[in-house]
């Protein structure tokens, strides 16, 4: 999983689907069973992004989260902090714009850890790549309600353009649906990211069904 998903897409490898798993989304429940049931569905990849919790709260939850990951066999990123990353021992961090620098979070890391950067627009991707991105999150590629600092859409063009040039994979976020997401796919990203049309379903299980199935080639 580790391996492939790290490479350039290309024709008739998987594509990725990167379940984002926090607050308020997923409050109240257990992360960890969260996850395991995604992965046993066939997620790849279990993204922590906790915008709520302490820096206790989360090590704690991204300890259980990391376990759950490991056994079941899907990478395991942290959002925004390294230092979290670092201690519960994830495979890697997410970081956006104003986060700290893509080369402080690699160092910080260690080797053979994954280090992605959000990004928006052209400009932004192409700095990215430079700082040594492991992989993009390119969006909100839709308008989505999940962020409230987000950028405008950036839209599909902008997904062919950065999945063009770039030399690592780009994860597609925002207003990503399972009706949409074979779209956003055939425009060039290596995967989808998703939070809303899952955890904002009356039936998130039914949803990730379709994700999967839609993304299996
Ligand atoms: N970054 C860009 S859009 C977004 C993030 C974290 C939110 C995506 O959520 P949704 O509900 O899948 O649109
Ligand atoms: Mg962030």
């Amino acid at each position: 999983v580790f391996a492939n998903w790290r490479k350039r897409p290309e024709p008739g490898r998987e594509p990725v689907l990167n379940l984002i798993i926090g607050s308020p989304w997923c409050s109240g429940q257990d992360y960890a069973e969260l996850a395991e049931k995604a992965i046993r569905m066939g997620t790849r990849v279990i993204q922590l992004r906790e915008k709520e919790k302490d820096s206790r709260e989360m090590i704690e939850v991204g300890l259980r989260v990391a376990r759950s990951c490991r056994e079941h066999g899907a990478i395991f990123i942290v959002n925004d902090r390294a230092d979290v990353a670092v201690a519960v021992g994830a495979d890697g961090v997410h970081l956006g714009q104003t986060d700290i620098p893509p080369e402080v979070a690699r160092a910080m890391m260690g080797p053979g850890k994954i280090v992605g950067v959000s990004v928006s627009t052209v400009e932004e991707a192409r700095a990215a790549i430079a700082a040594g991105a492991d992989y993009l999150g390119l969006g909100p590629v839709f308008a989505t309600a999940s962020k409230q600092d987000a950028a405008p859409p950036c839209g599909l063009e902008t997904v062919r353009q950065v999945a063009s040039f770039s030399p690592v994979p780009v994860i597609a976020i925002g207003g990503i649906t399972p009706e949409n997401a074979r779209e956003v796919l055939n425009a060039g990203a290596a995967g989808v990211a998703v939070i809303s049309a899952v955890w904002d379903s009356p039936d998130p299980w039914d949803q990730m069904r379709r994700f999967i199935e839609m993304m299996r080639i």
